[in-house]
Formats: C-alpha cells, structure tokens, sequence
C-alpha cells in the first residue's frame, strides 16, 4: 500500500488549524493533526517543502519506519515544529492502517482498557459570582471534572478566564490565540495572583463541596519557592493536579516543588520527546503527563512515553485545548481508551465553524468521552466547508510583570 498523495490544509473555523490528508494508491485516506497554536505556517512549510516530497511512494503501513526516518533523517532533532510535523504524519499513517484493517484505531493499540475516558472541562470568571456561572455550566453539559480559572483582582484580562463564558452552555470560548498582526500584551502579577488562588478555592469547595473533581493550570508562571507555596496552600482543597506550576525545562524545579507538597503535579504541553520527561518521570516528580498527541510526535511516539510513565505509576493527562484539532482530540481518545495508565483527558469542546469542517465520531456523555467505532480515526474533513475559512494571522498573548519585564504567559 503506497503512498501516493499528501496535501497540506490550512484552515480557520473558529481558529488556524493545519491538517496532513495522506491518500495511498488503493484509495485510502488519513488524517493527521500538526497544529501548533501561533507558528502554524512554520509546522504547514516543514510539512510541505521538507517532509511531503519524502513521503511519496513510501508503504504506508511502515509507520514506526516512517516516523524513524523523519526523526532520524533531519539530524536535527526534537523542537515543537519538526514533531508537530512528524506527529501529523504518524496520526495519518495510523488512521490508513486502523482503515485498512477496518477497525477503530483503539483497537490496534491494545483494544478498550475501560468503558469510557474521563473529561474535564475549562470553568472560568472574571470574579467569583462568573466563575460559580460557569461551573455550573459545565456541571450542565455533564461534565465531573472541571477546571477552576478566575481573574486576578487589580489585574486586566489574565489566561485561562474567558470574555464572555458560556451561557446557556454553548460552549467555552476562550480562544487564546488573537488575530491581530502583533500579539497582544497582558499584565501580570504573581503575588497578588499567590494571595487570590486559595480564596477562589475556599468559596468553591464552600459552594460545591468536595466532591467535585478540580484541577488548575499555573501556566509557568511561578518560580519554583512560588509554586511549592501555592501547592501547600491549596492542599485543603484536594485538587486532582496544579499544572504546569513553574517552567518544566528545569527537572530541578519540579523537585524542589515535590519537597512542600502533596497536590498531584501535572505538566508537559509544552514538551515535544520523552526527553523532555525523562527525569520527571524517573524521579516521579510529577503526577501526570500533560503532552498532546499533535505536539509529542504522535501515536508512536506518545505511546511510547505512557509506556515509560506506567512503569513510574505516573499517568496520562493529554492536552486537549481548542488548538488541538478534531484529529489531533480522536488521536488522544483511541489513545486514552486503550492505554492501562489513562488518567484525564482534556476537552474544551471546539466551535461550531471547526464541527462543519471536521466530521467526528466521537462524543461527550455524561462527562465521559468515547471515539466511536468507525474504521480509522472517526473523522473526516470538508474541503468546501473548510474553504470558507482561510488561515488568518493569529498570536498568543505575550506576558508582562507590572515593571514591564517579559514574563511566561
Ligand atoms: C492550556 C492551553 O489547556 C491548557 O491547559 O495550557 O489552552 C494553552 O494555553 C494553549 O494550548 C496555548 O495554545
Ligand atoms: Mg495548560
């Protein structure tokens, strides 16, 4: 089975999406995902000048061939592009064979380890009567598992906290991504943000109880000494994880971290190889494994990292925010069911301009996630549809400290 085409798609319902299709001589097409949320022409140019005139003519079943020679090929290694790039072509190869054999992916990666995966959802406010909305929003739509975001008082428009948050459960919309020529600049300011977390999270267990399954995403913004202290403080609270709690690059940071606290840590959107994670995990300096299928390389590639986390009792947590495409979320849910080590997955839910252009099979019940049963992937892609939105400039927000200071957004 050989590979005869391999088209590039960029599109821009609700946000800029890049999208591998792979179609072989007997007809079969795949799907990969290789969005990387503000540098999508990057990963879109890698794809088409360095990596689609290598795949023609290539036995689309030798996936793990394919992903070697890519890797290996480029000698230079690892990087958010280039396994963005490789991630999109292992997805597709996978989507082909799981076709070929007729099957849903999951079952080519082990079968179904559990009945259904585990979502949680983003709640946010700007203050505490928003957030309790949106949480209750969520609670509406089924989910059990929900993220808490809230504004900073004193502070302007902070990550993770929506402009307007659902109403009537439409959907969260917090797109992160701006389209505007230059990125737009935010305030920060890490103490006052240190004095308001654990208020946020006193007045929702005191409304919600505790019960309700919580996490929080720091988004790298403390220093190490910042996060061991807002992990201790918000120990009462029993969060599921505190993720990304300061910048992952340095292992030694998690550690100190590890020393003053018990909240479970998640962290590794950002990571792109096992690399990344390796003293994390050998160390069990963390709890949960954050990266996306899009961004670590793939199936293949991500696999492999859960199989090494397993060993460490450490668990999955895949990233599945609203710059992860439909292809790159069923990748994780095939993934997520069939792995032993699933911990949470991650679902923003997309908008209904990317729901017209990705046709998925997957769905969302009672705060559970499932792929569906069709051969492949379970999605397919409108080009029409799809037309209608061309790509559009569009930036993350870029961070500042109130003396002016860059900071991690
Ligand atoms: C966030 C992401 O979902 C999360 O945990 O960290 O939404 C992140 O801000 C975006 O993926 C950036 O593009
Ligand atoms: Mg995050």
């Amino acid at each position: 089975m050989k590979i005869e085409k391999a088209e590039v798609l960029v599109s821009s319902p609700d946000r800029n999406f890049v999208t591998l299709r792979i179609t072989t001589d007997d007809g079969l097409v795949g799907l990969g995902d290789g969005t990387l949320n503000g540098r999508e022409l990057s990963v879109a140019s890698y794809l088409e000048a360095h990596v689609v005139p290598l795949l023609i003519g290539r036995d689309a079943h030798r996936i793990e061939d394919t992903w070697q020679y890519l890797y290996r090929g480029a000698y230079w290694r690892r990087g958010p592009v280039t396994m963005a790039a490789i991630a999109a072509v292992d997805i597709a190869l996978w989507d082909i064979k799981a076709k070929a054999a007729n099957l849903p992916l999951y079952q080519l990666l082990g079968g179904a380890s559990r009945d259904g995966v585990r979502a949680y959802g983003h709640a946010s406010g700007v203050d505490i009567p928003e957030l309790f909305d949106s949480i209750r929003e969520h609670q509406a739509l089924g989910y059990q598992a929900i993220r808490v975001q809230t504004g900073v008082p004193g502070l302007g428009s902070v990550y993770g906290v929506a402009s307007s948050p659902t109403v009537g459960g439409a959907r969260y919309d917090y797109e992160p991504a701006r389209r505007t020529a230059l990125p737009v600049e935010e305030k920060w300011d890490t103490a006052a943000y240190l004095r308001h977390v654990p208020t946020v999270f006193e007045a929702v267990r005191s409304e919600f109880g505790p019960e309700l399954t919580l996490l929080h995403d720091g988004h790298h913004r403390m220093t190490p000494i910042q996060a061991a202290k807002l992990g201790k403080s918000l120990e009462p609270y029993d969060l599921f994880w505190l993720e990304d709690c300061t910048p992952g690059e340095n292992a030694e940071a998690l550690r100190l971290v590890r020393q003053h606290t018990v909240t479970p840590l998640a962290i590794g959107e950002v990571f792109n190889t096992v690399w990344d994670y390796q003293t994390l995990i050998t160390d069990q300096l963390i709890d949960y494994v954050r990266s996306a299928v899009t961004h670590a390389g793939g199936i293949s590639a991500l696999k492999k990292i859960m199989d090494f986390a397993a060993q460490f009792q450490i668990k999955s947590g895949i990233h599945g925010p609203t710059d992860i495409s439909p292809v790159g979320m069923a990748a994780a849910l095939h993934l997520d069911l069939a792995i032993h080590n699933f911990g949470i997955q991650e679902y923003m839910r997309h908008g209904d301009a990317t729901n017209e252009v990705f046709i998925q099979s997957f769905r969302f019940e009672d705060g559970y996630l499932h792929p569906g049963d069709l051969p492949g992937l379970g999605v397919s892609y409108d080009d029409q549809v799809a037309s209608k939105f061309p790509y559009q400039s569009a930036y993350l927000p870029v961070n500042r400290l109130q003396d002016g200071t860059v900071h991690d957004w």
